[in-house]
């Protein structure tokens, strides 16, 4: 490494321990397929897909020729009151890949951007309705929606509020995981009955006070905790009687992961609004999306006043960026002509067979699985429930082996390349690294 320590101190490194990481760096230098590479040009397996991002694999040729001449033609385009036929192209192709009721999209940057561009649809949406009094969120226990305000509010994770106090007005029905569904491969049989929290919290707060009820199809950041069978079509059918539109926060599930394009079509339940980010671009370039229905779009629209008016206030600056679109163009199209889909299914069926080989390796706790991802429980060091998956994940790294850490949990995310001899040689990797506790 060319930095020496002095020169790590600048950047304030997002969701990183920076004392650590300057005292230890974990730099990647380039990457290719589903490898990273260090400066010394050691090879690294991605096995999060970058950050869940990256699931056609590194450096795919057709998104940086897509990129790179968008750049000569046009870099930026104002967002605000002017176009780029890009933007609208983009928008068709998200319509035709989500569920038929979601035909409007509106582009942000990040998955925390989307959220919170969903949270004001939604009351929005109320208040056009003529229901401003319904501005409540619900979220769940241990979701994870970005780090925004509103994304915090609705998110269920503690530690990610504790430093920052109250945001948005937001109550939580409980997590999804029971002790009786431990080691479950896929949807866990149990659970669709936890769902039914959501009737107490109308009880409690009255639908007349609740906006939109959001959780992620498959909880990704808590651990990969996928739905129970029926618990879905449950929240929906809640939603359905007391009038509370249904969010599905699809940053992960979105474009693939699953096995199919998302999570609503893969477990079957149409939300009201979407969210997606991450796999648009295949990480190359921020960006994300909320999808939505005409009827909410319309009732923006209906209530917009003469047609000189905005109707949503609402956008950024990199709101649809040019390049951000081309890159999400050439991603999409790289996923479907190459039926990467296809081989997320067929390798889904090897990946749940190697996770699972994990059970009673030394301080494994559970293991959770759906599409291209899993989650692997730790046992916890007493009083310290984040340090042995940090620890795992170093051990990995000495291995060749890029995992990710959170929580109690280490998450695997392997790219939709992926073939049967790499799945073996990370959950390998994984393995040996958990016999090395003492
Ligand atoms: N919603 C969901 C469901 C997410 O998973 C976000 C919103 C926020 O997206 P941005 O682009 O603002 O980060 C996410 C992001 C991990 C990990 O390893 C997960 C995320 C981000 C970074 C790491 O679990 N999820
Ligand atoms: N802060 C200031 C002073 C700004 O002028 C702007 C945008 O014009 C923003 C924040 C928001 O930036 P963005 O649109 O990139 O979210």
């Amino acid at each position: 490494m060319t930095l020496n320590r002095e020169q790590l101190e600048a950047h304030w490194m997002p969701f990183t321990g920076n004392r650590q990481f300057k005292d230890q760096p974990r730099m990647m230098a380039s990457a290719k397929g589903a490898y990273y590479f260090d400066a010394e040009g050691r090879e690294i397996f991605d096995g999060l897909s970058g950050l869940w991002t990256c699931g056609l694999g590194h450096g795919r040729e057709e998104i940086t020729a897509a990129v790179s001449a968008q750049m000569s033609r046009l870099d930026y385009s104002p967002g605000f009151q002017y176009g780029h036929e890009l933007s609208f192209e983009l928008a068709n192709k998200v319509v035709e890949l989500t569920p038929s009721k979601l035909d409007h999209v509106f582009f942000t940057d990040s998955g925390s951007e989307t959220i919170d561009t969903a949270l004001k649809m939604a009351r929005g949406y109320w208040r056009s309705k003529g229901q401003p009094g319904k501005s409540k969120f619900i979220g769940r226990m241990k979701g994870y929606h970005g780090v925004n305000y509103g994304g915090v509010g609705v998110g269920g994770i503690g530690f990610n509020r504790k430093l920052f106090g109250q945001s948005v007005d937001a109550d939580h029905i409980c997590d999804t995981l029971l002790d009786e569904n431990k080691f479950s491969r896929g949807m866990p049989a149990a659970g669709a009955h936890l769902a039914d929290e959501l009737e107490q919290l109308v009880l409690l707060h009255d639908a007349s006070n609740i906006a939109a009820v959001i959780v992620e199809p498959l909880s990704g950041t808590a651990g990969v905790l996928p739905p129970p069978v029926g618990y879905l079509n449950r929240l929906r059918e809640i939603c359905d009687k007391h009038e509370l539109l249904l969010i599905f926060d699809e940053v992960i599930t979105g474009f693939g992961r699953m096995g199919s394009l998302t999570g609503a079509d893969e477990f079957g339940v149409t939300p009201d609004i979407m969210t997606l980010a991450k796999q648009i671009t295949n990480g190359t370039i921020p960006l994300g999306a909320v999808v939505v229905g005409s009827e909410i779009y319309d009732a923006f629209m209906e209530k917009g006043g003469p047609d000189y008016m905005v109707e949503f206030p609402h956008g950024y600056t990199y709101s649809a960026h040019p390049v951000a679109c081309a890159a999400g163009l050439a991603a999409l199209d790289v996923l479907v002509k190459d039926k990467l889909i296809d081989n997320v299914r067929t390798m889904a069926v090897k990946f749940e067979e190697a996770v699972h080989s994990l059970k009673g390796s030394p301080f494994v706790t559970d293991i959770r699985n759906y599409g291209l991802a899993a989650g692997i429980s730790l046992q916890h060091y007493p009083g310290e429930p984040l340090r042995r998956p940090f620890e795992l994940g170093l051990k990995c790294l000495e291995k060749g082996f890029y995992v990710r850490w959170g929580g109690d949990t280490i998450q695997l995310a392997p790219p939709f390349i992926v073939n049967e001899k790499q799945i073996d040689d990370l959950v390998n990797a994984v393995g040996e690294s958990l016999h090395e506790f003492n």
